[in-house]
């Protein structure tokens, strides 16, 4: 792959085309104000997704030195950006100084198929994608098969974070309450009805085990591709999985960095606690849809445990292990 390739030559995607597109595709509703999910290349997208999911397919040229998160809504993704922000820039930004201080983690790390490609362009035009300086530290929700082809064939690599689903579904929920509510348009989603969705597939960039598990078996295959990470592991022994990033992307640790607290400082830094208090994620909207703020709800695991009935907790450990069997991967439901 030629690290100097550039974004392939605009305009994105015009209406009619993905008129077309669309009219082809199955579509379901799932539980949210009767909102529509369309069903592309296995998975579902909500309508302004899947434009933007086209385009991005379409003109994004990754370049081998990449860094590139990847995982469904709701997993960590936050996290992940604000740990590989540190990580990536501890030299020439410090703790004290770094750019999480003044900025939302999703205000560093873009997310290729929400803030570049699309017709509500919050941040950088796709051409501004050229001008960032390597590594490019960027993010997705797509699944593993229909990511840009330039991406699974270069060298760039890819931070995939996931976590248990009965908390991934929580937090989805809350979520979507709470972008109901900005947008002052219909009634809040019930729970019962997201989670019967979920167990379906029907949720956005789901079947959530189907994305989750061509990660997994792609980590297992390619470990110098992608790099496996579970919510829950971080919050147990953040320390390791910290060495483990930073391995990961080429930038470990040194003795002296270890001796002087540098990992515990980043761990620190980008604990819920702290991050969830300052003060540039705590007002303002990102984009016009989303309040900072709920980016950062409760950041435990197990918190599931105040939505789910008996029966949701039955249905979804019965549907948990018949995805998981024989696969090696499994997941922590309680700290
Ligand atoms: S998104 O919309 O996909 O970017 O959401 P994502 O960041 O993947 O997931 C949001 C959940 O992660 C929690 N969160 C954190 N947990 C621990 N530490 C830190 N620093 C952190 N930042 C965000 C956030 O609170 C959401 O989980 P819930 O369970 O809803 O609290």
């Amino acid at each position: 792959m030629n690290n100097n390739a550039t974004q392939k030559e605009l305009p994105i995607i015009s209406q009619e085309e993905l008129e077309e597109i669309k009219k082809a595709l199955p579509k379901s509703s799932w539980g949210v104000n009767g909102r529509e999910l369309l069903f592309y290349q296995g998975f579902w997208f909500s309508e302004s997704m899947l434009a933007r999911t086209l385009s991005f397919q379409r003109h994004f040229i990754a370049r081998d030195s990449d860094l590139i998160i990847t995982g469904l809504p709701k997993t960590g993704t936050t996290w992940l950006k604000s740990l590989l922000h540190m990580i990536v820039n501890r030299e020439i930004s410090p703790v004290t100084q770094n750019g999480l201080l003044k900025n939302h983690p999703h205000e560093l790390v873009y997310t290729l198929e929400g803030d570049i490609y699309g017709e509500a362009f919050a941040y950088p035009q796709p051409q501004h994608l050229d001008e960032l300086p390597s590594p490019r530290l960027l993010s997705t929700h797509l699944p593993y098969a229909p990511l840009p082809e330039s991406i699974r064939t270069s060298n760039c690599r890819l931070l995939y974070t996931c976590r248990n689903p009965f908390d991934a579904l929580t937090s989805l929920f809350h979520f979507v309450t709470a972008m109901v509510e900005k947008s002052n348009v219909g009634e809040p989603p019930r729970f019962e009805d997201i989670f019967e969705s979920f167990c379906q597939g029907k949720t956005p960039n789901g079947p959530f085990f189907e994305h989750v598990l061509t990660y997994w078996k792609m980590s297992l295959e390619q470990p110098d591709k992608v790099l496996f990470l579970k919510y829950e592991d971080l919050k147990d022994d953040p320390v390791s999985h910290l060495k483990r990033v930073a391995e990961f992307v080429g930038m470990p640790f040194t003795l002296f960095e270890e001796s002087e607290g540098v990992i515990d400082q980043i761990i620190e830094f980008c604990s819920f606690g702290n991050i969830k208090e300052l003060e540039v994620n705590k007002t303002g909207d990102l984009k016009t849809f989303f309040e900072k703020k709920s980016f950062f709800r409760k950041g435990e695991v197990g918190d599931w445990k105040n939505h789910f009935t008996p029966a949701m907790t039955e249905k979804m450990t019965e549907l948990m292990e018949e995805k998981l069997r024989g696969t090696g991967l499994s997941f922590k439901l309680i700290p």
